[in-house]
């Protein structure tokens, strides 16, 4: 028995403060399960829509109108429905949208009922939501895939949209790929971000943080976070390269215009080629071993070169470049751009589709990083999600604010649950 009885939405706070939607799914065993969504800031422009209300009230930021989607037409469909069936859940809900970037219902409005849903199926079939999600995977696209805690991104310093100072990059993240577990892994990221935090302090440098925790000062270049960040390895004992690699996120297209990479910071504006040989420059200075968003979502050209220059040797991300579509994903195989693809439920609006398009990854030998967005919420799905489809990957910010912690407490849950029964996939990075 998992029939869903109750279908319940509600607007809720994210964690810049602003509306976002959460909902309740009840089964008729008795059991229920709640989830909230996120909300990008430096959002692709493939995206699904995110459905806002406008208007005065709350910023124009109000999702009064998704909520009201959930408790009316959302909800006429899935109550009577089996919870455990994700998939013919949200074929369901694809149909009754019925437009590919659910600009009638809102992603926003879906994926909330999709989530909850999927927490909710997982209850009713006794599992652990990573092993429900697992079986999901499993028997829809026939894999066989053991589960494993990820290499997390822990992005320590921010720029870009996610902070008002003046660094370009958006992410600059570090991954504890020489940590025997994601335990210990998690031990050198709180050392390593109070060593950084010592470091700016000393420098007189701002010690607060930006969206998604990492800290936000005025620094000269984007070398500068880079070189304040390795010396932070140091100071803690551990080796750069070795221990810890890092991962960056440009997010480029926030600041590609009129055909040019415009790096306000360093007073720099460079065209696709300028800015793949900046890139690799700083692959060359720096143990950098994973680059996202290199180029704007649109300079496929740009994209080609990047990948032909440096997918050798780093892993090459797109993230606005294929906002978990497999349409755009596809596009991206076809054309040989990037080698790895960011994985973000909202982008595309249901935990199927999501499914679909790690699948598409794996089976092209293309990397899935599951990620948060800039805007959290206290749900931790995504972590459950990294650990059944073994991702291997997880981008949730920095080591603090709760938006950010539940999910790597969570994978701390888990890696304790689960024993020496599952691994810790840095074999990805050694
Ligand atoms: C990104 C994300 C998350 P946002 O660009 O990868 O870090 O940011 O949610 O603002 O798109
Ligand atoms: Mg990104």
């Amino acid at each position: 028995m998992a029939n869903i009885t109750s279908v319940k939405a509600i607007q809720i706070l994210d964690s810049r403060g602003l509306p976002t939607v959460s909902c309740r799914v009840e089964t008729d065993d008795g059991l229920s399960a709640i989830s909230k969504v996120p909300s990008g800031a430096s959002t692709g422009e493939r995206e699904a829509l995110e459905l806002r209300d406008g208007g005065n009230e709350y910023l124009g930021k109000g999702v009064l109108k998704a909520v009201k989607n959930i408790n009316t037409k959302l909800a006429d469909v899935l109550i009577g429905m089996d919870a455990r069936n994700q998939f013919e859940i949200d074929q369901a809900l694809i149909d009754l949208d019925g437009t590919p970037a659910k600009k009638n219902l809102g992603a926003n409005a879906i994926l909330a009922a999709s989530i909850a849903t999927l927490r909710s199926g997982a209850k009713s079939a006794k599992l652990p939501l990573y092993e429900h999600v697992n079986n999901l995977y499993c028997s829809e696209f026939k894999a066989n895939k053991q589960l494993s805690l990820p290499v997390p991104m822990l992005n320590i310093i921010n720029g870009g949209e996610h902070a008002n100072n003046n660094i370009d990059i958006q992410e600059f993240m570090v991954m504890p790929i020489g940590a025997g577990s994601f335990n210990e892994c998690m031990q050198w990221a709180i050392e390593i971000y109070g060593a950084l935090k010592s470091l700016l302090a000393s420098k007189g440098l701002s010690t607060a943080v930006g969206d998604e925790g990492g800290f936000a000062p005025d620094l000269k270049s984007n070398q500068e976070a880079i070189e304040l960040i390795l010396k932070s390895i140091e100071d803690c004992g551990l080796e750069a390269g070795k221990d810890i690699v890092l991962a960056l996120d440009c997010a480029a297209s926030e600041f590609f215009t009129d055909g040019k990479y415009v790096l306000k910071g360093e007073n720099k504006s460079l065209d696709s080629n300028g800015f793949v040989d900046y890139l690799k420059s700083l692959v060359s200075s720096y143990p950098i071993r994973s680059i996202e968003d290199g180029m704007d979502e649109n300079d496929f050209d740009g994209w080609s070169m990047l990948t032909n220059e440096l997918a050798n040797s780093i892993q090459i991300v797109g993230d606005d470049l294929f906002v978990t579509n497999v349409k755009d994903l596809q596009h991206g195989i076809d054309k040989s751009l990037a080698n790895s693809i960011l994985i973000k439920l909202n982008q595309i609006g249901t935990v199927s589709e999501t499914l679909g398009a790690i699948n598409l990854a794996s089976q092209n030998n293309y990397s899935a990083v599951i990620s948060h967005r800039s805007g959290e919420t206290e749900d931790n799905t995504i972590a459950d999600i990294c650990v059944g489809v073994s991702a291997g990957q997880i981008k949730t910010g920095a080591p603090c604010r709760s938006d950010r912690t539940s999910k790597y407490n969570r994978l701390l849950w888990i890696e304790s649950d689960l024993g020496n029964s599952v691994s810790y996939a840095n074999e990805l990075f050694l």
